[in-house]
C-alpha cells in the first residue's frame, strides 16, 4: 500500500486537532468520537502539548498524520516533525488570517523546501474573511522568500467542526473528501524502497512504563526488523549497536505491533534505550548518517527547590528532594526541550522554553502527588561573539482600537518596538519586537488594559544584544503577619488596598502572600483578625461586608505575578505565593545582604 505522511501545523486554536478528529471519523479510523488531544491536561486546557501520531486509510492509501501543537513554546515538537514527513497541512482561521505561530511553522516548512496545502479554517465563523486572508497567506509566503513551486500552493475551504470542505467558495460544503483528495493528489508518496539500505531517524521520544524509551521513528529506506542487529550513528559518526524489542506502526490512533516495517512508513521501536533524535538507525556499519536535527535551546530558567514552608508536606505525596530529583530525570528522558542542573545541592536549575513550557510540568508534577517550591523564572542571558545577549519575542496583539494607546505605551516602557499597527472593523492589530524580560508579568496587565478583550499572542525569535535595564511598574506584596485562617470582617479591611488572592477560611501562615498591593509598597497586614468583641449590639454582621472575589492562585499565574524575593509554592491540592523569608526581619536583613 502507498503511505502518505503529513504534519498539521497552525497557530495556537486555528483547529488543527478538530480537523484530525474529523478526518479519523469520517475514514472510520476511529469508531466513537475520540479527540487526539487525550492527556488530561490538554483536555483541561483545551490546547495540544505533545506532538502525536495516528493514521488513516482513504482510496487505498494509508496517511500517517502528526498533530502538532500550536502554542509557541511547544515550537520545538513541530521543527522536529517537519524534517520527516513530506507535506504539512497549513491550517488557517479564515477570521483571525496569519499569527506569530503561522509564520513560524511556514517559515520552517518552506526552509524545507515542503509545498503546504493551505486550508483556511472556521469559515462558519460570522466574520470569516476567506479573500482577505487568502491574499495575507499569499502575502506572507512572498514576505518568507518561498520559492515559484511553493507560492502555487493547493488551497482548501474547511469547517473542520462539522468535517466539511470545499475546493472553491462557490462550492457546497458536504463532506470531507475535497480535503482527502488534495492529500492524495498533493502529497508526494513516501519512497518505496525495502531492499535498500536501512537508514531510518527518530524524530520524537515517547516512555512506556513496561518498554522504557520509545523512539518515534521514519524509515527512510530499507526494512526494520525485530531482533535484528542495529547500528546507531550520531552526525559526529560515532556508532553503537542495539536491538529492537518491539516494533509498532501507528493504526488510527492506537500503535499495531508488527515484525517488520518498511520505508515509507513511521514507526515507534522500544529497546533501543539510549536513541536520542535525529540520530540515524541502520542495518550497515559503513552507511553516512543522516543530517542530525536541532533541538531549540531554552529561553527561561527557575530553581525547583524542596517546600520548606510551614504546610510542608501537608498535602503532597512525594516532597523529598531525592524524589523530585528521579522525577525530573525520568521527565528528561522524553522532554527534550527541557534542561536540568543537578549540581548544586539544594536547588535544582530547571531551563525551559517559556512559563507554559515549565507551568505543564509542574501542573504534571502535582497530578501525581509531589510538592514542590520554585523560584521567579528569568531569562537566559547568553554571550554570543563577547557580547551579553538576551531572548527576543515577536509579539502580536488584537485590541479594541480604544485600548491601543494603552499597549503601545506598556510596551514601550518595557522596550518593545512596534514593526506593525493596522486597523480593521474597530480592531487594531499590532506586531511588537520586545525582549522576552519585559514581557514576564506583563499578561494580567495586559488583561486590565484592553478589559479582557484583548488577545495576545508571542513566539520566540532570537537571542539579540542586551537592551539594559527595563522599567516595570514596581508591585508590592501584601504579607501574612499571622497564621491561622482567613475572616471575612479582616479581608473586607483589606480589599480596599489591593487585589487579595485569598478568600474567607482558607489557611495561612505568617509569610505568606496574600495578595498585591495598589501602591506598589509591601506591606504586612493580618488577615485572620476578628472583630473586637464588646457587649453593645452592633448594628449588622460580618457578612454584610461585600467581598470581591478572590484572585485565585494558579500555577501559571503565580509563575507570573511572583517577585523574585518569593516562591511559589506547589502541592496537589494548592498554590501558594510566599516570602523567601518569612519574618519581617529575615527580609530586612537579606534585603541588607546579611545571610546568617
Ligand atoms: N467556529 C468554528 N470553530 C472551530 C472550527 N474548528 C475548530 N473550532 C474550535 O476552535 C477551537 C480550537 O480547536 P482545536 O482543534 O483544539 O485547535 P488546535 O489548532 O488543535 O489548537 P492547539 O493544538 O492548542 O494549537 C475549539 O474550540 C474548536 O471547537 C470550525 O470549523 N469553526
Ligand atoms: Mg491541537
Amino acid at each position: 500500500m502507498q503511505i502518505r505522511n503529513i504534519a498539521i501545523i497552525a497557530h495556537v486554536d486555528h483547529g488543527k486537532t478538530t480537523i484530525v478528529d474529523a478526518i479519523m471519523k469520517y475514514t472510520g479510523a476511529v469508531k466513537d468520537a475520540v479527540s487526539m488531544d487525550s492527556n488530561a491536561i490538554e483536555l483541561e486546557r483545551g490546547i495540544t502539548i505533545y506532538a502525536k501520531n495516528a493514521s488513516f486509510e482513504y482510496k487505498g492509501t494509508k496517511v500517517n498524520v502528526i498533530d502538532t501543537p500550536g502554542h509557541a513554546d511547544f515550537g520545538s515538537e513541530v521543527e522536529r516533525v517537519l524534517r520527516s514527513i513530506d507535506c504539512v497541512l497549513l491550517i488557517v482561521d479564515a477570521q483571525e488570517g496569519p499569527m506569530p505561530q503561522t509564520r513560524f511553522v511556514l517559515k520552517k516548512s518552506l526552509e524545507l523546501g515542503l509545498k503546504p496545502i493551505v486550508v483556511l479554517n472556521k469559515l462558519d465563523k460570522p466574520a470569516a474573511n476567506p479573500t482577505r486572508v487568502h491574499d495575507e497567506i499569499l502575502e506572507l509566503f512572498i514576505e518568507l522568500g518561498a520559492q515559484d513551486h511553493q507560492l502555487d500552493f493547493p488551497m482548501v475551504y474547511c469547517i473542520g467542526r462539522e468535517g466539511k470542505a470545499k475546493l472553491s467558495l462557490d462550492d457546497e460544503f458536504v463532506n470531507l473528501d475535497p480535503l482527502l483528495d488534495t492529500i492524495i493528489k498533493e502529497v508526494p508518496p513516501a519512497k518505496s524502497a525495502p531492499e535498500e539500505t536501512l537508514e531510518a531517524q527518530p524524530f520524537n521520544l515517547a516512555y512506556d512504563n513496561f518498554l522504557g524509551r520509545m523512539a518515534v521513528t521514519r524509515i527512510w529506506t530499507g526494512t526494520l526488523k525485530m531482533g535484528q542487529t542495529l547500528f546507531i550513528k550520531k552526525d559526529t559518526g560515532e556508532t553503537r549497536t542495539g536491538r529492537i524489542t518491539k516494533l509498532f506502526t501507528f493504526d488510527g490512533l492506537s500503535r499495531k505491533e508488527v515484525r517488520e516495517a518498511y520505508s515509507g512508513d513511521v514507526v515507534m521501536i522500544a529497546g533501543l534505550t539510549d536513541i536520542f533524535i535525529g540520530e540515524t538507525i541502520t542495518d550497515k556499519e559503513d552507511t553516512q548518517p543522516l543530517p542530525s536535527i536541532k533541538i531549540d535551546e531554552p529561553t527561561i530558567s527557575l530553581g525547583f527547590l524542596v517546600n520548606d514552608s510551614p504546610f510542608a508536606g501537608r498535602e503532597g505525596k512525594y516532597v523529598t528532594g531525592r524524589q523530585i530529583r528521579d522525577r525530573l530525570e525520568k521527565e528528561l528522558e522524553v522532554n527534550v526541550g527541557l534542561h536540568v542542573d543537578f549540581d548544586q545541592a539544594d536547588v535544582l536549575k530547571v531551563y525551559g522554553r517559556g512559563e507554559l513550557h515549565i507551568a505543564v510540568l509542574l501542573e504534571q508534577m502535582r497530578r501525581e502527588g509531589y510538592e514542590l517550591q520554585v523560584s521567579q523564572p528569568e531569562v537566559i542571558i547568553k554571550e554570543i561573539d563577547g557580547e551579553k545577549c538576551e531572548p527576543f519575542e515577536e509579539v502580536v496583539i488584537d485590541t479594541p482600537s480604544e485600548f491601543s494607546g494603552a499597549v503601545i505605551d506598556k510596551l514601550g516602557r518595557r522596550k518593545g518596538i512596534m514593526t506593525s499597527m493596522k486597523d480593521h472593523g474597530g480592531i487594531t492589530r499590532m506586531t511588537f519586537d520586545i525582549p522576552t524580560r519585559g514581557l514576564l508579568g506583563y499578561r494580567s496587565q495586559f488583561v486590565i488594559d484592553t478589559r479582557g478583550e484583548g488577545i495576545m499572542s508571542s513566539r520566540f525569535e532570537d537571542f539579540r544584544p542586551h537592551v539594559g535595564t527595563i522599567e516595570k511598574r514596581a508591585v508590592g506584596s501584601m504579607i501574612s503577619m499571622e497564621s491561622g485562617k482567613v475572616l471575612h470582617f479582616a479581608l473586607g479591611n483589606l480589599q480596599d488596598r489591593g487585589v487579595l488572592y485569598v478568600a474567607p477560611g482558607t489557611e495561612v501562615y505568617a509569610g505568606m502572600v496574600i495578595g498585591n498591593t495598589s501602591k506598589g509598597e509591601e506591606m504586612e497586614v493580618n488577615p485572620t483578625k476578628g472583630k473586637q468583641l464588646t457587649n453593645m449590639r452592633a448594628s449588622g454582621t460580618d457578612e454584610t461586608i461585600y467581598l470581591a472575589p478572590a484572585l485565585e492562585v494558579t500555577i501559571e499565574r503565580g509563575l507570573e505575578i511572583m517577585c523574585e524575593d518569593e516562591y511559589l509554592e506547589i502541592t496537589p491540592t494548592s498554590a501558594r505565593l510566599r516570602k523567601k523569608f518569612l519574618t519581617k526581619t529575615g527580609r530586612e536583613r537579606a534585603e541588607k545582604g546579611i545571610t546568617k
